[in-house]
């Protein structure tokens, strides 16, 4: 059974998985309106993926004995000053995800709890491939520069990317 201390922290966590699906989902309709086609399918992508990382918490506490939360999520911005400062949002609410699950990997070990320790692994691992890709998206856009048609060689660039992990994950990019 797990302490109610660690069932706080994970329910923590649950929520900051859960805005990130809602800020990603509010991206790819900021993408949308935009014309960025690509993008919108990437942020899509994530969102889902985020939903996946909440819902993967929530299963873990049932499995322990815990008691998962479905959180109050705040409303994120809907409207972003360029493609660039959206990716920027992203790869600063990655960092402050990993920072967390850091937080969480501590506090497991320190309460001496190896199967919360155990469980959050997964999200160590994640986290390093996200901030990576998010960074290497960065990198690429800031490569693009600001010509006249750098939003479509950006857009187009996050599309291959997103239908590159898709297949990795044997999915059809949507
Ligand atoms: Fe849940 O991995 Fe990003 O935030």
């Amino acid at each position: 059974m797990i302490s109610k201390e660690m069932e706080m922290a994970l329910n923590e966590q649950i929520e900051l998985e859960g805005y990130a699906s809602f800020l990603y989902l509010s991206m790819a309709s900021w993408c949308d309106k935009e014309g960025l086609e690509g993008c919108a399918r990437f942020m899509h992508r994530q969102s889902e993926e985020e939903k996946e990382h909440m819902l993967k918490i929530f299963h873990y506490l049932s499995e322990v004995d815990g008691f998962a939360l479905t959180p109050a999520i705040a409303q994120p911005p809907h409207e972003f000053e360029s493609v660039q400062s959206m990716f920027e949002q992203v790869y600063e609410h990655e960092q402050k995800v990993t920072n967390s699950i850091h937080g969480l990997v501590k506090k497991s070990y320190d309460n001496n709890d190896l199967t919360t320790w155990n469980f959050l692994q997964w999200y160590v691992e994640e986290q390093r491939e996200e901030e990576a890709l998010m960074r290497s998206i960065l990198d690429k856009i800031k490569l693009i520069g600001g010509g006249p048609q750098s939003l479509y060689y950006i857009d187009k660039e996050v599309d291959k990317i997103n239908a590159q992990a898709a297949k990795a994950e044997g999915e059809e990019a949507a």
